[in-house]
């Protein structure tokens, strides 16, 4: 069975799902976008969870397209599962990067045994992604990767273009 997509225009921080993803960066020590809202709102238990990840196996840090897991802290979810997109790149085709950052998040979650998952437009805002692109291969990838026990993928969109784009490949 694969899991249902859904999409939400709105601010991930506010949703209620087992599992939020984080378009983090390699240090796991916050930033701006969805990170820097995701450790506001979720407060400093996230950051301490990061800390001990990049004093144990992460010393150099999460590298692009890899995910993992920490506390959801004080936001409604039980976990936070942060990814590094790919800069967008017009010399380099990164899109394979992406894909994985798709891919590998949503087998963290189901390592979690997480039924719920919220998602970003990762790499769409700071990192540059062309909206369009960026959710061509985000609808293409959670179709083929997201199997049980994940029973929702849920992408949250800021923006109504953003929406647009995402409703456009879903179809
Ligand atoms: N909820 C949902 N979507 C959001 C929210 C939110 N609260 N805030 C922004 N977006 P970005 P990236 C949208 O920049 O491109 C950070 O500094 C935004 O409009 O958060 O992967 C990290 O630490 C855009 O469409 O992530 C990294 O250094 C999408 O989410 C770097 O930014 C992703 O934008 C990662 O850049």
């Amino acid at each position: 069975m694969t899991a249902r997509i859904t999409l939400v225009r709105g601010d991930i921080t506010e949703q209620h799902v087992d599992a939020i993803v984080n378009a983090a960066n390699s240090s796991l020590l916050g930033g701006g976008g969805v990170d820097g809202a995701i450790h506001r709102k979720g407060g400093p238990e996230i950051l301490a969870d990061c800390r001990a990840l990049r004093a144990s196996h992460y010393g150099k840090g999460l590298s692009t397209g890899k995910a993992v897991a920490t506390t959801a802290g004080r936001l409604d979810a039980l976990h936070v599962i942060h990814t590094v997109g790919p800069v967008f790149s017009k010399e380099e085709d990164r899109s394979d990067l992406l894909a994985s950052c798709y891919r590998e998040s949503l087998r963290v979650a189901r390592e979690l045994g997480a039924e719920s998952v919220a998602f970003p437009a990762i790499s769409t805002g700071i990192y540059g992604w062309p909206m369009e692109d960026g959710a061509r291969i985000a609808i293409r990838t959670v179709r083929e990767a997201a199997i049980a026990p994940i029973a929702e993928v849920r992408f949250v969109l800021f923006d109504e273009r953003a929406y647009q784009a995402f409703a456009e490949q879903l179809g």
